[in-house]
Formats: structure tokens, sequence, C-alpha cells
């Protein structure tokens, strides 16, 4: 089992594990289910198949990006920080701060060359999941090239796929990475994943709303947002998945993973997004 960190405001709880500073539970008041999805095969010792993986520095696999920086070439699918174990730097009961950073690790600097920190922030409200990620390049050298990454939050919802609307999109232009990423349009006002998708919006509004009953806002370091679900077939696939599995959840993700950040020395950036659970309508 990993280490968990359990966090209470009222009567909402979230569970954060050491393991990917993965939140993998998250019930606001007045929920009695947890709104992430989990899968029932996670296994042990690979990244949670459910909850919020944090990816960094890569989003999907080198071959996805063309102008994938020579420093990341050997950056494994969806980087390393998601099957990581992350330190707890503080806890207070409704919120826990963990870090991960090259110091920790550095055999990482064989497929990434950079002296780097990340502090995964979690806040429990008893309606809203607030998480914030904050990377430093705390590389000392001058000559070093700026450190590229991209950093996206894994959102599983435990919404289900065959009827859930995401509103916030329209007018906003996506790679289908199902048709080889060709750019379309939202030209609807909601979208749905009742069919397989893997899409990249570009750009969107701040604010998301996923079903009736959960807003997802994020911060503008947040640009791009990932719909995901793999639908039956390539669900079968997925063998830390239990069957049917993939009709519980959708995956929304914001992230900034269109093109790549590159921070210089000495220099840091922070992504923050909340899902709040609207219960009134629900
Ligand atoms: O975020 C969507 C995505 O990149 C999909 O392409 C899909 O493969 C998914 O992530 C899951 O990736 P994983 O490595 O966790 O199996």
């Amino acid at each position: 089992m990993e280490d968990l960190v359990k966090l209470e405001s009222g009567s909402a709880t979230a569970q954060v594990a050491i393991y990917g500073s993965t939140v993998i539970s998250w019930h606001p008041t007045e929920s009695s289910e947890s709104l992430l999805f989990l899968s029932k095969n996670d296994v042990a010792g690979k990244p949670y198949r459910g909850g919020i993986p944090l990816i960094f520095p890569l989003f999907g696999a080198v071959s996805d990006h063309p102008d994938v920086p020579e420093t990341l070439k050997k950056a494994p699918r969806h980087g390393f920080a998601r099957d990581r174990r992350w330190k707890t730097v503080s806890f207070d009961g409704s919120r826990v701060t963990m870090s991960l950073s090259s110091q920790d690790y550095p055999e990482l600097r064989e497929g990434y060359p950079f002296d780097f920190e990340l502090h995964h922030e979690v806040l429990l409200t008893p309606t809203t999941l607030e998480s914030t990620l904050q990377v430093k390049n705390t590389t000392l050298d001058d000559q070093k090239d700026k450190m590229p990454f991209h950093a996206l939050f894994h959102n599983y919802f435990a919404l289900p796929s065959q009827s859930t609307q995401v509103e916030g999109l329209k007018g906003s232009s996506y790679r289908d990475k199902l048709q080889h990423g060709k750019i379309l349009e939202q030209s609807r006002d909601t979208c749905d994943l009742a069919e397989p998708r893997d899409s990249v919006y570009l750009g969107g509004a701040p604010t998301l709303r996923l079903g009736p009953c959960i807003e997802l806002k994020r911060s503008e370091s947040l640009p791009d947002t990932t719909l995901w679900n793999p639908g039956e077939e390539a669900a079968n696939s997925l063998s830390d998945l239990h069957k049917g599995g993939w009709r519980e959840f959708i995956c929304a993700e914001p992230g900034h993973i269109d093109s790549f950040v590159l921070l210089a020395k000495d220099q840091d950036v922070s992504a923050v997004h909340s899902i709040s659970f609207i219960h009134l309508c629900c």
C-alpha cells in the first residue's frame, strides 16, 4: 500500500499519495462518492490509473512532438513525476505540500540534464480541491540552456463517459490525436466523450463545466486542455483498467503541452487549477 496523506476540511476529505504526489480521492462535502475515478486494477509501482497524476516534463511520447528539444529526447512517456516518490514538505490538515527535485533523483539527469525542484500543494476546502504546481529551474550555470518542459494535471473524473458534456471550449481549435493531430474547430457549445476521444484543445475559457456538478478553473499558465477517454476497444489493452472502467470516467486535463515552457536559470513558474463541486444542482 502506498503512503497516503489524508486531507480534511469540514466533512470533505481527499487523499494524496506520496507516489507521484497523486491525488487519488476527493469527497467534497455532501458527496458520498469520490468524484475522482480510480481503477480497481490499479497496479502498485506503476502510475495511478485514476486520480490526478502529474505530468512533467513531457506530455505523451517524444514522437508526438516534432519540436521536442534534444535535451528531452530520452524522457519517458508522460515524463517521470507521476512515478516517483515525492517528499512531504508540510501538512496542516487541509493542505499538503510535496516536493520532487533532481537532487533527490540524480539519475534523472541522464534523461533530463537540468537542476529542478517541483513543489505541489493541494488545498482542500469543503467544496473545492485546489492544486498548485510550482516548477523551479535551480541551475547555477550561466551557460546552460533554458529548461524545457510540459506540465499537466491528468484529472480522471468519476463521470460517465457516455453522457457527460464539457462546456467552455466553444470556438477553440483542437488537435485530434485520433486523426494524426488534425486541427479541428470546436463549433458546438459542448463537447462529449461518447465516442473515443483524445483531443488537445488550444485555449478556451478559464472555467470549464463538466456535467452538471463540477467546475474546473485554471490559471493562464495552463492554456491547453486535453479531453480523453479511450472507448471500449482501446480500453481493453489497458491492463491496469478494470473491465468496463472506460465508461466510468472522463479525463479533462489542464496543462501547458502544445509548446514547451522554457524556464531560465533561477526562475520559477506556477500553475494552479481548482475543481469545485456545485452540489445544489446534483
Ligand atoms: O492525456 C491523454 C493521453 O495522453 C492519451 O493519449 C492516453 O494514452 C492517456 O493519456 C493515458 O496515457 P497512459 O500513459 O497513462 O496510459
